[in-house]
């Protein structure tokens, strides 16, 4: 994987994969583990967003929501992981990220959409600058806390009655690549309490056995503070 050190000025010429992520971006973490497990290489764009790059002009150009991730595909610029991911199973085939059977397929989404609707985008960082604003800096992790318990309660409800080896069964599909990255940011930067939630730390742990998932980390990119 090769890296970049700034998205400002650069142009997008090549049709090498290139991926515009934060180290800690859980949302870029999905994006990783999608792109690893589909064995795609891709060059690595960091952009800083405790330094503001999201907001910069010639970022906005690829994403005029100020987000990561970015996904440029030669021609194609797509921004968000659920529709990357999607378009990423669309155009590469190879290790299919959601199963053929529609029930199954359904779980999949229904544990994503928890994720992506109900846990992360209240506590991204705009979200808990506001609340900091509001509450002062020790408002800001009892936020986090009660957002993701909330969540990871209707997660825990869900994959009882469908976890196998990983959240759906036996295969690592759509909901383990949202799952991974949010578990990864309760344990490592929230401190939650995993004693309720004890589907939810066994594929916590199952996660660091998988290549993909390991080489996505984080603590693994090439722009994570060391
Ligand atoms: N729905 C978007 C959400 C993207 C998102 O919230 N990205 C966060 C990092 S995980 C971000 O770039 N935040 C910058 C900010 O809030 O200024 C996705 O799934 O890609």
């Amino acid at each position: 994987m090769a890296t970049s050190q700034s998205v400002v000025g650069e142009e997008q010429q090549d049709n090498k994969l290139k991926l515009y992520s934060y180290w800690r971006s859980s949302c870029s973490f999905r994006v990783r583990i999608a792109l690893n497990l589909k064995g795609l290489k891709y060059e690595y764009k960091p952009v800083n967003l405790l330094k503001g790059e999201q907001s910069n002009p010639e970022f906005l150009k690829l994403n005029p929501v100020g987000c990561v991730p970015v996904l440029v595909d030669g021609p194609a610029v797509i921004f968000d992981s659920f529709a990357i991911i999607m378009y990423l199973e669309d155009k590469y085939p190879n290790h299919p990220l959601l199963p053929r059977d529609i029930n199954q397929r359904a779980i999949n989404f229904q544990a994503t959409s928890i994720v992506f609707s109900a846990i992360q985008p209240l506590h991204n960082l705009g979200i808990l600058n506001y609340v900091g604003e509001k509450g002062g800096p020790d408002a800001k992790i009892p936020w986090v806390q009660s957002v993701i318990r909330k969540g990871f309660t209707a997660l825990e409800k869900l994959l009882k009655e469908h976890a196998g080896r990983y959240a759906t069964g036996d295969e690592v599909f759509l909901a383990d690549i949202f799952l991974a990255p949010q578990l990864h940011a309760a344990y490592n930067r929230f401190n939650i309490q995993m004693d309720e939630f004890p589907i939810l730390a066994r594929l916590h742990v199952t996660y660091y056995e998988i290549p993909a998932f390991r080489e996505a980390l984080p603590e693994n990119q090439p722009d994570a503070a060391r």
